[in-house]
């Protein structure tokens, strides 16, 4: 080759045939990967980061933990794998939940199958053979009969469109993308721009360290305090001593926590027996403890009134100046529409004298400058910015591979009016596709780890059915599509969600079309369901 030749293009032909390629090494990936394998299947998998963790390996922020409690928010596929790993805490804490994962990757010898630090870039069916060509950043080509996407629910991060952000001269991090060294803000001013879930973890510990601290708030939140410490020892021991029946319970739940399903109205109870209610639930530190003490929560505005009026109360309590507890009340939206939120000592954080909220519903954020963020009424000097603004949730991460499917057809141009899905998990149009935690799935609103095992085994099965008659493709038609998605639309309709903006709505990135995202009929009833239709020869697909 002679000094001036062009560059070699990227290979395109076909390194590797296997029944099935999966993306992300998160919960979802490792769990289909050591399933997959385990019923025969050759895999390959891909993930972007340099290990596994997914979620996990990329929120490194301080503060960054579960809130579902760590002995459920864990597999269960495995008594032996749940016996022998012991939490520390009762919400564990990002680098624990990691060490898990890598240990269970170890554990059922995963990593073999992974390709790292490897972005899959394309994925295209093939109508003539009935397989995905997958393709990756590393310029490799893999083609598979199955493609199984475990990209996360919330994995695209949503980046504020402010103007200036790009000027801004200081270290500058969302926390869906934390540097793998610790941050160190001692002796600098910090703004955290946020206070959903994430911010609200992270103010707390990043104002212990800072020189000076400015929150700049668009909404307030609820939370309620975590009172995280050591895991309950008698949950524990039920864990491993009854495994298959807390197993079971999580898997016929609502939520796919323990909890004992409200029976009665808040509105039929006495104020003084609601507030002796809401007082035991706001002491025992559970995120939905106050949201499921009624049945009628998220449901009846009123009876929501009185858990907000409650948390309110409980904020202005806590927050000294009255100014800033006021702002830090959420109001017009109901409570638990919003995804709550659970803290250590964030409302507390605001009586330091080395923080200050802004209010941006008063003084919004007209530009960043190379050291300031400027508000419509003054500039805030920060040194560093944490931008905790989410995620474009559930599609996002679905859009950015935006997979080609039958007809040359997009993804995003069968989204174009917004997601919809054959049970959250496949998509009309995309034979053999499978998107894990996909819009239409309860994940976002449920223990993420019970809704993936679920998933996970749902699809696998399915792939198995396939397999075993010599059938080589399912695929969701459009009549089951509408219906399930009609569906998802029509039980959130019911609930006070749909009224709030919130990333469960795709309110939080600008033309995102709004549909509920997550189906909230429950964790238990959308099992029973899936398995209905396995027991029906996969109603609503195509079988080929
Ligand atoms: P969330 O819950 O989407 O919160 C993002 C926060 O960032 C929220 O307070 C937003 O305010 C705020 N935000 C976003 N963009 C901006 C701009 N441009 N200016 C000011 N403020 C902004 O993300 P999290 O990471 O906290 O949590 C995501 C999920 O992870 C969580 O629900 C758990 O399931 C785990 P807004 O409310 O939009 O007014």
């Amino acid at each position: 080759m002679s000094p001036t030749s062009p560059p070699a293009s990227p290979p395109t032909t076909v390194e590797a045939t296997v029944d099935a390629a999966v993306v992300g090494a998160g919960f979802s990936g490792l769990y289909a990967v050591h399933r997959l394998h385990d019923l025969g299947l050759s895999v390959r998998a891909f993930e972007a980061g340099g290990g596994v963790g997914g979620t996990w390996y990329w929120n490194r922020y301080p503060g960054a933990r579960c809130d579902i409690e760590s002995v459920y928010y864990s597999y269960s596929f495995d008594r032996e794998l749940t016996a022998e790993w012991q939490w520390s805490e009762r919400y564990a804490a990002q680098p624990e939940i990691l060490r898990y994962l890598e240990h269970v990757a170890d554990r059922f010898d995963l990593r073999r199958h992974f390709t790292f630090d490897t972005r899959v870039t394309g994925a295209a069916f093939d109508e003539t053979t009935g397989r995905w060509r997958v393709e990756t950043d590393g310029g490799e080509v893999v083609s598979a009969r199955h493609l199984v996407l475990g990209v996360g629910l919330l994995s695209q991060r949503a980046l504020p469109d402010i103007e200036g952000i790009g000027d801004f001269a200081g270290e500058i991090h969302h926390t869906g993308a934390w540097p793998h060294q610790a941050v160190d803000f001692t002796g600098r001013r910090v703004g955290v721009i946020g206070t959903g879930s994430t911010g609200i973890q992270a103010i707390p510990l990043i104002a212990r360290q800072a020189e000076h601290l400015t929150v700049f708030q668009r909404t307030p939140n609820f939370s309620l305090p975590a009172r995280n410490g050591s895991p309950d020892p008698e949950k524990s021991r039920r864990r491993i001593d009854e495994f298959d029946a807390v197993t079971e319970q999580l898997r016929t739940s609502s939520y796919g926590i323990l909890l004992d399903p409200p029976t009665r109205s808040a509105l039929e109870v006495s104020a003084e027996e609601r507030r002796s209610t809401y007082e035991a639930r706001w002491a025992e530190g559970t995120l939905t403890g106050i949201l499921q003490a009624y049945n009628d929560m998220v449901r009846n505005q009123e009876a929501n009134d009185t858990a907000a009026d409650f948390i309110r109360e409980r904020i202005r309590e806590i927050v000294a100046d009255p100014q800033v507890a006021d702002d830090l009340c959420p109001r017009g939206y109901a409570y638990g529409t919003k995804r709550p939120c659970l803290d250590s000592g964030y409302y507390a954080t605001y009586n330091r004298d080395d923080v200050e909220l802004v209010n941006l519903r008063r003084t919004p954020i007209e530009r960043i400058t190379g050291d300031a963020v400027v508000t419509s009424d003054r500039e805030h000097p920060v040194d560093a910015l944490v931008l905790a603004t989410g995620y474009d949730a559930q599609t996002g991460p679905l859009l950015a591979l935006d997979p080609v499917g039958r007809g040359g057809r997009r993804l995003s141009a069968h989204w174009e009016q917004g997601a919809r899905s054959y049970l959250g998990l496949t998509v009309a149009g995309f034979p053999n596709l499978y998107t894990i935690c996909g819009p239409g799935s309860p994940s976002a609103l449920s223990n993420a780890v019970v809704s993936i095992e679920q998933h996970v085994e749902w699809t696998a099965d399915l792939i198995v059915h396939l397999a075993d008659r010599g059938l080589t493709t399912a695929e969701a038609t459009d009549v089951a599509e509408k219906e399930w998605s009609a569906h998802v639309q029509e039980v959130a309709s019911y609930t006070l969600y749909p009224q709030t903006d919130s990333w469960l709505m795709g309110a939080n990135i600008p033309g995102k079309p709004r549909v509920f995202l997550p189906y909230i009929g429950g964790v238990g009833a959308y099992r029973a369901h899936c398995d209905q239709v396995a027991a029906e020869g996969y109603a609503g697909f195509e079988l080929a």
